[in-house]
């Protein structure tokens, strides 16, 4: 059915997103303002400096200069990088890894599509860097999701239209960015409930039953 799948990476193949919580909670405390897990799911799939916007919304001081803001963008990044290197091969499940092989054992292409500059580092640090056949990530794009560029860019790398690859996505800007860009969407987590969503999964290894 489908020629390719298109990972997306935090939240999907990867909890990085605990971690992602953990350093904006720390700028939110410097600063002073209300963050909590409600709003750190509005950041899902949404770059860095997008994610920072949708904080600063309950930021109620003087106003930030764009190197202001900058400048706390790269303090969450430095808190997140120093995060990222406690992560290891078992920081991805079995079920994961077996699904994976499974999808590409009978000759579908997998690629990684996701908004973070640290994608490469990830991928390296739990040992997932050989077994994508290619990697669109926050280096290779312009607008992030719910744009659907980084996907369109993931589906030009393994050489196949949009229409023969499935997304898979735990934000609602990812679902989104599939539809825009003319795939069909699974979805699980959040994710799974949203009303786009072609295939609302549960677990993991269910896209076996959806690709397969
Ligand atoms: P970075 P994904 C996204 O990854 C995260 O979900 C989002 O929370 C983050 O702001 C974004 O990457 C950018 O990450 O700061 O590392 O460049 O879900 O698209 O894999
Ligand atoms: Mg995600």
């Amino acid at each position: 059915k489908f020629k390719g799948i298109l990972f997306d990476l935090d939240g999907v193949l990867v909890h990085t997103d605990k971690l992602h919580y953990r350093a904006w909670k720390k700028i939110a405390d410097e600063c002073g303002i209300l963050f909590n897990e409600e709003i750190n799911n509005l950041l899902r799939g949404v770059s860095r400096m997008e994610s920072l916007e949708i904080i600063l919304r309950n930021y109620h001081g003087p106003a930030l200069s764009q190197k202001e803001k900058e400048a706390l963008a790269e303090e969450k990044n430095n808190y997140y990088k120093e995060e990222l290197k406690s992560m290891t091969p078992d920081d991805v499940t079995v079920e994961v890894r077996e699904t994976l092989a499974a999808l590409k054992a009978a000759g579908i292409k997998i690629a990684i599509g996701s908004s973070s500059k640290n994608t490469k580092f990830i991928l390296k640090r739990v040992g997932l860097d050989d077994v994508f056949d290619a990697v669109s990530d926050g280096t290779n794009i312009t607008k992030s999701k719910p744009d659907p560029e980084v996907f369109l860019k993931a589906a030009e790398y393994i050489a196949l239209a949009p229409e023969d690859c499935l997304v898979v996505e735990d934000a609602v800007a990812g679902i989104e960015a599939a539809k825009r860009g003319g795939m069909k969407a699974a979805g699980i987590g959040d994710a799974a409930f949203c009303e786009k969503t072609d295939y609302p999964i549960t677990t993991f290894a269910d896209l076996k039953d959806i690709a397969l």
